[in-house]
């Protein structure tokens, strides 16, 4: 392998900016030489060995020709592999930070619970100054299908367990999980959903699972069911949605991703009052601790050791 005089890092983010990611980063390995990928020209950019970004333009990584490891700022590789450019031999790492675990998992109960507690119906009360008479609630009557039990999808079982919200995780191979009920593969999914009335979408976006949250699957669950989608945009057939809400099929459904984000200000979701709509805030990533994950796999790269969250290429994830 090329060994790098005076290696760069090269950071971009559409999200808080690169210069924020640059501090972070550097703050946690002093004297690195990070810098914004879309300012590095010329002879330096031979000098990049690690890339860092989310939705890095097109063409960018293919124009670093040392390049050793290309480090995603996000749980998901899809905008990674997205790009018709990318230098295919440079391996992928995602970010496995238990910071997002955390953050996700309240965001997707509290969704649960305001769904389940009914809390959009007491605002409606509220505002009309009425006290009504309702039926206990029964939180036994819930199962939840979560469709992904990776590093996020584990994390918020083990919450639901403790909640004594029932709850089974969906994998793509077998895997036993000390304390989590799973299923695994396309066979067992019919079954699955049919005693589910809760389905989270927490897989990563491949070809495998694009578009799974469909009218297919929305009909065998039971009628009213709730879907939360945190995964990606492209899980959800959008067209399927709005008429399984007016079918009953679905009650009500909490989309945090979107095929187009920032969803257009003309998208129908946005008048449904059953569709729950957060801006991609579900995880968002947090640059403190996110760069330890980062400094940590800089630092294997150029020790020559194997980076974390290292990317299956063949699965996509
Ligand atoms: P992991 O890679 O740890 O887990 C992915 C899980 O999905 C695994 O259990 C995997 O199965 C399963 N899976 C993949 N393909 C299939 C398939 N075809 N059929 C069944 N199961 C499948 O990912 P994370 O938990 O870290 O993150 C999941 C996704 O969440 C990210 O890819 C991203 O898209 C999204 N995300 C969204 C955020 C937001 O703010 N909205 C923030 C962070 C992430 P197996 O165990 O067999 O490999
Ligand atoms: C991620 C995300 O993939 O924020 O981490 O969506």
């Amino acid at each position: 392998m090329t060994t790098i005089e005076n290696p760069i890092v090269a950071v971009h983010s559409t999200g808080d900016g690169p210069s924020a990611w640059v501090a972070a980063i550097k703050a946690e390995v002093p004297g690195l030489d990070a810098r914004p990928a879309l300012e590095i020209t010329g002879d330096d950019l031979a000098r990049v060995d690690v890339s860092i970004a989310w939705k890095l333009p097109h063409g960018k990584a293919a124009s670093f020709p040392n390049l050793k490891l290309i480090q995603s700022i996000g749980a998901g590789v899809d905008h990674v592999l997205a790009d018709p450019l990318r230098p295919t031999h440079v391996p992928i790492s995602r970010l496995i930070d238990p910071f997002m675990a955390v953050e996700m998992t309240h965001h997707i109960v509290l969704q649960i619970l305001r769904w389940h507690r009914q809390l959009d119906r007491f605002e409606c009360h509220k505002a009309e100054r009425h006290w009504p008479l309702s039926e206990a609630f029964d939180h036994r009557h819930l199962h939840v299908a979560i469709l992904g039990l990776g590093t996020l999808g584990e994390h918020l079982s083990r919450a639901l367990t403790a909640l004594e919200i029932a709850n089974t995780g969906w994998t793509r191979s077998a895997r036993a999980v000390d304390g989590v009920a799973t299923v695994s593969g396309a066979a067992a999914l019919d079954d699955l959903l049919s005693r589910s009335n809760i389905v989270v979408c927490l897989l990563p976006l491949t070809d495998q699972t694009e578009g799974v949250l469909s009218a297919e699957l929305f009909a065998k669950l039971p009628k009213g069911s709730f879907l939360v989608n945190v995964g990606r945009g492209g899980h959800l057939v959008e067209a399927d949605l709005i008429p399984a809400l007016e079918s009953g099929q679905l009650s009500a459904a909490a989309l945090d991703v979107f095929r187009t984000e920032p969803l257009p200000a003309d998208h129908p979701f946005w008048g449904d009052a059953r569709i729950y709509i957060t801006p991609h805030i579900a995880a968002e990533v947090n640059p403190p601790t996110a760069s330890i994950v980062f400094a940590e796999n800089i630092r294997r790269i150029r020790a020559g050791e194997t980076p974390t969250g290292l990317v299956d290429l063949g699965r996509g994830y």
